[in-house]
């Protein structure tokens, strides 16, 4: 048996003319690339945000208003993210022939082939870990090492960076492409082939169908519809929970009847009971719970305000306190509550929810609640304020 030579084995390999859908072609690979394209930059821009919000640079002072600001970023952030799916698979399957043009000749040509290839890499690389990785973020599964918040970041990067070089390079494609009518000009010639039409109408059914499935986890008409979504609408108190009592280690502690907030400013501590809290002014007002992870929902929360509870014991009502918790296991047992936010009269210790006392596993016996703040900041089982 004689080894397959160079020439058998490129034999074997298909050309881009062996593929024949007629459903294939510039005016598809543009009209769903530019969707992607704007799928991808809502994406990118929402996530940036998210990372202000959850890192904010000390240039930037965020605002307690808009109330509902973080839930919008990021539920856009999550719906365009999905929207991209399908949108990202078929643009991929109209072009993917092209991975088969054979190597020009020419040391110049070869180059350049080389570099756009390699920036399209790097492209599908970064946008396929985008999409994998903020999806298995979702469904809350972390199946991997590295921190998932950080190293979205920086492939974001990568992808939106790649994104615009790619844009630049085949602008000319894409304007000759926008500009051509979807249907190919012999598409009668086989009626049961798929038409460019119908997978242009295929895609974007599909991304719509991937939306209208999911965004009910945050847009609350969609709940019904939304059979996919997440965290639709269970948890205690119709509020859902992404880290209970007993997954934080809390369970005991919470009911412990010598539980105490202590509240520290300077050298001074005062510590007050629950019925202490409780005999204080009460104040309740409609917030939401807006998740990083793209669930977000509105509850009626009663409490005392943060800052009545810091001027109480001495300190400024514009004061950054520093809110921890009884936490014992995992991250977000404590959080920093910003000046303007501790102004704000609705940034409130709270101790009941929709009318009820606050369920275990919503931080009682007491959490904190603030207008426009990313999930991970509303710290449950809260024992200790600390004026920094
Ligand atoms: N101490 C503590 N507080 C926490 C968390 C946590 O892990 N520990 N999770 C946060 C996250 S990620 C979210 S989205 C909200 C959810 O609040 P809920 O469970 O009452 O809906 O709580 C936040 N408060
Ligand atoms: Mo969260």
């Amino acid at each position: 048996m004689r080894l397959p030579t160079v020439a058998d084995i490129e034999r074997r390999i298909p050309r881009p003319e062996d593929f024949e859908s007629r459903a294939r072609g510039t005016a598809l690979t543009a009209r769903v690339g530019s969707a992607l394209g704007i799928a991808f930059l809502i994406c990118f821009l929402t996530g940036m945000w998210s990372h202000f919000q959850y890192s904010t640079p000390g240039w930037l002072t965020l605002s307690p208003r808009p109330t509902q600001l973080y839930r919008w970023t990021q539920g856009l952030h999550i719906i365009s993210g999905t929207a991209a799916i399908p949108l990202l698979l078929v643009k991929l399957w109209s072009v993917f022939p092209r991975l088969f043009i054979r190597p020009p000749k020419g040391a110049r040509a070869l180059a350049v082939e080389a570099l756009e290839r390699g920036s399209i890499a790097a492209l599908m690389g970064s946008a396929f870990f985008m999409l994998v990785s903020g999806t298995l973020n979702i469904i809350g599964w972390y199946p991997w090492e590295f921190s998932f918040r950080r190293t979205h970041e920086a492939v974001a990067w990568v992808a939106i960076g790649s994104l615009l070089v790619h844009i630049a390079v085949k602008l000319p494609a894409i304007r000759q492409g926008l500009g051509e009518r979807v249907e190919h000009p012999d598409h009668d010639l086989d009626p049961s082939a798929p038409t460019r039409r119908s997978v242009l109408n295929g895609a974007f059914v599909a991304s719509g169908l991937a939306v209208l499935l999911t965004a009910g986890q945050t847009v609350p008409f969609l709940r019904k519809v939304s059979a996919f979504s997440v965290r639709p609408g269970d948890g205690p108190q119709d509020l859902p929970v992404n880290r209970t009592a007993a997954g934080a280690g809390t369970e005991k502690t919470a009911l412990d009847p010598a539980w105490r907030l202590e509240v520290v400013v300077g050298d001074r501590t005062v510590s007050l009971t629950r019925d202490q809290l409780l005999a204080m002014p009460q104040s309740t007002h409609r917030l939401p719970i807006a998740c990083v992870e793209g669930w977000s929902r509105s509850a009626t929360w009663t409490g005392v305000p943060v800052r009545d509870i810091i001027a109480l014991a001495g300190g400024s009502p514009d004061a950054d306190v520093t809110v921890r918790s009884l936490q014992t296991k995992g991250a977000f047992g404590s959080s920093l509550v910003v000046g303007n936010v501790v102004e704000d009269a609705r940034t409130m210790l709270a101790l009941e929810l929709n009318g009820e006392t606050l369920d275990i596993d919503h931080g009682y016996p007491a959490r904190l609640i603030a207008p426009n703040r990313p999930g991970v900041f509303q710290t449950k089982w809260v024992n200790r304020m600390e004026v920094t």
